[in-house]
């Protein structure tokens, strides 16, 4: 049968809590099992708001976001957490061990499965340096590592919980060009069958996507591949150049 992870957001309106205007207008796209769809946009645009509304952290004034055909406000929050995986702008990690961090709601996880991730994030060499390697204490917030560090860690809870919906919101861009390289090469075997969604600011990190929605004010003006978009896309043509 189809692979799961269709998402699909159709003709959703969004409006923040007491907000008068929306920040998202009209969004609509299909991201299917082994693609990978990119958001690009200016900040503000409504990239992380955009993301925010399939694992249900807020509800969609207009329209729906569906997984696997079923609308998400059907669905317990547990349930799209089990098939989603957000890594958030502003990655977190809580008081415990590197390895309470990485198992967090999968702790059927080997440790084998942990350096895996871990060395698909490119988090491993700092971890084994540690005395305590997966058992290092991470302070509350994760004060203790650096932002990098920390990003990293991010990136491989998701992986671990092996989501078949993997949404990273900018989690690329404080990686310098090689090691984003060398993390989303890594990333593709692992995900492979699986649906990924990427908000990037950076062009190197999208140009494979299947296909690149360019947001500007709540709303897609422009989507194709990369190769597309520099054709037909004046939006997409300033990003490149900026
Ligand atoms: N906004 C709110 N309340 C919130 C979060 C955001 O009103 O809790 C507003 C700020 C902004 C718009 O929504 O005008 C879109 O914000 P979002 O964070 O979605 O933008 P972004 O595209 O992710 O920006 P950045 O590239 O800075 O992450
Ligand atoms: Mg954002």
């Amino acid at each position: 049968g189809a692979l799961a992870g269709v998402v699909e957001y159709r003709n959703v309106t969004f409006a923040y809590p007491g907000a008068e205007s929306p920040v998202l207008s009209n969004i609509s796209f299909t991201a299917r099992p082994g693609q990978t769809i990119a958001i690009i946009g200016s900040t503000g645009a409504g990239k992380t708001s955009l993301l925010s509304l399939l694992p249900r952290l807020y509800d969609p004034a207009e329209g729906e976001v569906l997984l696997d055909g079923v609308p998400v406000s059907r669905m317990d929050r547990a349930d799209i957490t089990r098939r989603v995986a957000l890594v958030p702008q502003r990655p977190y990690l809580f008081s415990g061990t590197i390895e309470h961090n990485l198992r967090f709601g999968k702790t059927e996880a080997t440790d084998q499965e942990l350096w895996e991730a871990l060395q698909v994030a490119q988090g491993d060499e700092f971890v084994r340096a540690k005395k305590n390697g997966l058992g290092s204490r991470i302070s509350q917030g994760g004060t203790n590592v650096s932002g990098g560090q920390r990003q990293r860690l991010c990136i491989a809870r998701a992986l671990v919980s092996r989501p078949r919906v993997y949404l990273f919101d900018d989690s690329f861009s404080a990686l310098d060009v090689a090691t984003d390289a060398r993390l989303r090469t890594a990333l593709k075997g692992i995900t492979a069958d699986a649906t990924v969604i990427i908000v990037a600011q950076r062009i190197s990190t999208i140009t494979e996507a299947d296909q690149i929605l360019v947001l500007d004010n709540g709303r897609i003006v422009d989507r194709g591949t990369h190769q597309e978009l520099l054709e037909t896309s004046p939006t997409y043509q300033e990003i490149v150049e900026s």
